[in-house]
C-alpha cells in the first residue's frame, strides 16, 4: 500500500506554494519531481566522485567510472535486459530516437523500404524519422488512430510488408493515455521478421517494463520523466543490431585506433557514447530507479490507474466536458477541453490557482489534427498525487466554467 503522505514528504518541492496556493503538480508526464535522495545523490557525486570517466589511472576516476557502470547495470536489471552492453546511456528519449533513426537508417534502410509508425507519436519519433527519409528515400507509414484513441490493428497488420524495415511506436501515449498492446504489435511484426522500437517515456514511469518479456528490438526513456535528472536517458538495443549499427557521433570514447588513415570503434556500448557522459546523471538516474522500485513498480501502477478512475469519474460530471482519448487500457494522463474555453485560458487561470498543468499540443501535433483539435489540457499524474488534489482540479475547473 502506498502511504502517499510519507512518499510526498521525500520530494522536497511538494511542499511549495505557488500564488500564495499550495502547489498541485499534474504536469509529470512533462517531468516529474526528484526525490530527495535523487539530489543528494547529484550532490554527493560532485562532493566526493567526481572525475572524468573510462579515462583516467586515479582512485577518483575509477571510482566514477564504477558508480557509472553499476548504474549500467542498474538500468539492465530494472528494464531487463540480457546485458550492460545493449544499455546505452543518452541525452533522453529524443536523443536516443535520434541516435536510432539516424544509425539503423545508414545500416538498413534504403530507398524503397518502409517504417512504420502510428498517429498518436510523439514529435521526437516521427521527426528523427523524417529527417533519415529525406536523405535515404525510405517512406514512413502511419498507423492510424480510433476516435476512441487505440492504434487500429487491422489497418496496422495490413501496413505489414516485405518493403516493412522497421515498426516504431510508442508505448503510451503522451497525450490520450492509451496504453498499446506492444507485446502483440512486436509478435505480428516479429512473424514477418520485422524489429520494433518502442518510445518508453511515458511507460517506465509507470508501468513494470521487461524489455525481453516484450521481445523489444530497441527501447528508449528518459531519466527525468522517472524522477532521475535531466540530461540523462537510455537506449536499449538488442546486442546482434547494435553490432550491426554504425556510431552515431565521434569523438572520444567510442573508438579503439584513430590514425589518420583509418578508425576503428570501440565495442558495445560505448561504441554509441562519444565524448565525456553524464556520469552524474546515470547515477543519480540508478537512484531514482532504486526509489521507485522501494515504492514497488507494481504500487505504483495500481496507486495511478485508481487514481486515474477516480479523476476520470470526477471529470466526467463536469458539464461541457470532453475528455480526448478513451481507450480502456490507459495510464495516468488525461486531457480534456471544457466547452469551448481555450485549452491555454484554462491553463493560465488553474495556474493561478496553484495547479499545474499542460496545455496545447503536447509536441503531437498530428494527433491533434486527427482528432480535429487545436490543444488540450493535460493533467497528468504520478503517486504522489492525491484525491484531495485532483479535487481541487476539478473545483477549479469549476470555477474557471463559471468565469466564462
Ligand atoms: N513528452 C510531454 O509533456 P524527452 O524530451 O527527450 O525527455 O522526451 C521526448 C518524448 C518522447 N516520447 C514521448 C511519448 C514523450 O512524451 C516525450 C516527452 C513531454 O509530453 C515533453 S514534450
Amino acid at each position: 500500500m502506498i502511504d502517499v503522505e510519507r512518499i510526498r514528504r521525500d520530494f522536497p518541492i511538494l511542499g511549495r506554494e505557488v500564488y500564495g496556493k499550495p502547489l498541485v503538480y499534474l504536469d509529470n508526464a512533462a517531468t516529474t519531481q526528484k526525490p530527495q535522495c535523487v539530489i543528494d545523490a547529484i550532490s554527493e557525486a560532485y562532493c566526493n566522485e567526481n572525475a572524468n570517466v573510462h579515462r583516467g589511472i586515479h582512485f577518483l576516476s575509477q571510482q566514477a567510472t564504477d558508480m557509472m557502470e553499476a548504474a549500467r547495470e542498474k538500468v539492465r536489471q530494472f528494464i531487463g535486459a540480457g546485458s550492460t552492453e545493449e544499455i546505452i546511456f543518452t541525452r533522453g528519449t529524443t536523443e536516443s530516437i535520434n541516435l536510432l533513426a539516424s544509425s539503423f537508417a545508414q545500416a538498413f534502410l534504403k530507398e524503397g523500404d518502409e517504417v512504420i509508425i502510428s498517429g498518436m507519436e510523439h514529435h521526437s519519433n516521427i521527426v528523427p524519422w523524417q529527417i533519415q527519409a529525406g536523405k535515404l528515400g525510405f517512406t514512413l507509414k502511419i498507423i492510424p488512430v480510433t476516435d476512441l484513441g487505440e492504434l487500429d490493428l487491422d489497418a496496422f497488420s495490413s501496413l505489414l510488408s516485405p518493403k516493412t524495415k522497421l515498426v516504431s511506436i510508442t508505448h503510451v501515449s503522451n497525450v490520450l493515455g492509451t496504453v498499446n498492446p506492444v507485446s502483440r504489435i512486436i509478435s505480428l511484426a516479429h512473424s514477418h521478421g520485422i524489429p520494433v522500437a518502442v518510445d518508453g517515456a511515458q511507460s517506465v514511469p509507470h508501468i513494470k517494463v521487461n524489455v525481453q518479456e516484450l521481445g523489444a528490438d530497441f527501447y528508449a526513456f528518459s531519466g527525468h520523466k522517472i524522477y532521475g535528472p535531466t540530461g540523462i536517458g537510455v537506449l536499449y538495443g538488442r546486442k546482434e543490431l547494435l553490432e550491426q549499427m554504425p556510431p552515431y557521433q565521434g569523438g572520444g570514447e567510442m573508438i579503439k585506433r584513430v590514425t589518420f588513415e583509418k578508425t576503428t570503434y570501440n565495442e558495445l556500448p560505448y561504441k554509441f557514447e562519444a565524448g565525456t557522459p553524464d556520469y552524474v546523471g546515470s547515477i543519480a538516474l540508478a537512484s531514482a530507479l532504486d526509489y521507485v522500485q522501494s515504492v514497488g513498480m507494481d504500487e505504483i501502477a495500481r496507486y495511478e490507474s485508481e487514481l486515474c478512475s477516480y479523476a476520470l469519474g470526477r471529470l466526467n460530471d463536469i458539464p461541457g466536458m470532453r475528455i480526448i482519448g478513451n481507450a480502456p487500457e490507459r495510464s495516468a494522463v488525461i486531457s480534456f477541453l471544457v466547452g469551448n474555453i481555450h485549452p491555454s485560458d484554462m491553463g493560465t487561470l488553474l495556474d493561478r490557482l496553484g495547479i499545474a498543468v499542460r496545455t496545447g499540443h503536447h509536441c503531437a501535433e498530428p494527433l491533434m489534427d486527427r482528432m480535429g483539435i487545436p490543444g488540450t489540457v493535460r493533467a497528468s499524474f504520478s503517486f504522489y498525487n492525491t484525491r484531495a488534489e485532483v479535487d481541487s482540479l476539478v473545483s477549479g475547473i469549476e470555477r474557471v466554467r463559471a468565469m466564462f
